[in-house]
């Protein structure tokens, strides 16, 4: 059986993902949203789910929550009751793309109007993340045209730039702001955010406080991922991950399961930027349940999440380092699979079990009787917030 080192067992002990509330939700695809027995009914049920993914795995430490499917009129309270059951609350997420008035923008929109109520939006998030003890907002903006020649692109530029501006100014001094890219979805020929230079580019001019926000599912087919991470960690500019995994386009499904090859590189560019553990990055996921358990979904991302940095640390850096200065080709790349090729899987479940963990998180959870708890005691739970 593979060992796993002290140091790497010691680094393995601080790592953290964030969850995000809406995993727990119903959801599906344009076509059908697929409900789910013991789907939570408020947001407080998506707490308590949260804290049994971390419960089970000592993994998942803190919630995120998207504004407005998690609102709630008192948000004290719904700290109190996450840090009850030994969670916290984390990034708050704006959410700008299910509102009439957002049809043709938000924060890039040409009527003053409308570009102020999606201003005063964050501002309201803001005032959340006050209440909640939240350090991130994170802003993913569904802005963008579907023909050329649509809209100026230009100019939609130049207003969000002041629109952040705004935002930016009414952040607290330990509060951040992590600005989303995606290529395209819901428009189809032009986004305003669609790649990490756009948003590096518009965080760069805000400050400090301002940082990317890199979703794994967020790129075109064939992109070098890590490659993205590397020289945003490089930049000081990385500010979080939403991890998923997909096929073809923003699928969603879980990290590490379309392709754990990827997660892998991205992982080892993590370690080698010192990310792992750094406070400045939150390590997040932003997946669906469609169509299996949303506990144990979550329960098997961070398995997954877990068990790539466990390879990625294993990753010998002095032998890698030594075939590289050799300009040995195969040499290099034998070094970098044999880390990749590692089963840590047993090691990892024994540490767990040393620690008082389940060995195995996915077989503790099924037999806990927790979902059939759920299932009995809940009825009537909503979707994630799509077309709700
Ligand atoms: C957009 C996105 C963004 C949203 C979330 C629900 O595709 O990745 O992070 O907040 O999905
Ligand atoms: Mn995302
Ligand atoms: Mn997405």
């Amino acid at each position: 059986m593979t060992t796993l080192s002290p140091e790497t067992l010691s680094a393995l002990e601080l790592q953290g993902i964030e969850l995000p509330s809406w995993a727990f939700g119903n959801s599906g695809t344009r076509f059908r949203v697929w409900s789910t027995a013991g789907t939570p009914r408020d947001v407080f049920e998506k707490v308590a789910d949260a804290a049994k993914v971390n419960e089970f795995t000592a993994l998942a430490p803190s919630v995120a929550l998207h504004i407005p499917w998690d609102k709630t009129d008192d948000y004290a309270a719904l700290r109190g009751y996450a840090e009850g059951l030994g969670v916290k609350l984390g990034t708050i997420n704006s959410n700008t793309f299910q509102d009439e008035d957002y049809k043709f923008g938000a924060l890039t929109h040409h009527d003053d109007r409308i570009r102020r109520k999606a201003i005063d939006h964050h501002l309201e998030c803001i005032d959340i993340m006050d209440a909640t003890g939240s350090r991130d907002l994170k802003i993913w903006l569904a802005e963008g045209s579907n023909y050329p020649g649509q809209m100026d692109m230009r100019a939609r530029q130049d207003r969000l730039a002041d629109s952040l501006q705004q935002i930016y100014a009414r952040l607290g001094d330990d509060q951040r702001l992590v600005l989303e890219y995606k290529f395209f979805e819901p428009s189809f020929y032009h986004t305003d955010v669609p790649d990490w230079g756009t948003s590096y580019a518009q965080v760069a001019a805000l400050g400090e406080k301002a940082l990317v926000c890199l979703d794994t599912g967020h790129h075109a087919p064939g992109t070098n991922i890590e490659f993205i991470v590397m020289q945003l960690l490089r930049l000081g500019k990385l500010g979080s991950f939403d991890f998923n995994s997909r096929f073809y386009a923003d699928d969603d499904l879980i990290v590490g399961a379309a392709d754990p090859f990827q997660l892998f590189r991205i992982l080892v560019e993590v370690v080698r930027g010192g990310g792992l553990n750094n406070p400045d990055v939150a390590f997040m996921l932003d997946q669906c349940h469609n169509v299996e358990d949303k506990i144990p979904g979550q329960i098997r991302s961070v398995l997954n999440v877990q068990e790539m940095t466990a390879r990625a640390l294993l990753l010998d850096r002095d032998a890698l380092d030594a075939a590289q200065a050799a300009n040995d080709v195969l040499g290099a790349q034998a070094v970098f699979m044999d880390a990749f090729s590692t089963d840590v899987r047993p090691a990892l479940a024994e540490w767990r079990r040393s620690r008082g963990l389940p060995a195995d998180p996915m077989a503790a959870y099924a037999a806990s009787g927790y979902q059939q708890h759920i299932a009995a005691t809940r009825t009537g739970g909503t979707q994630a917030g799509w077309g709700a």
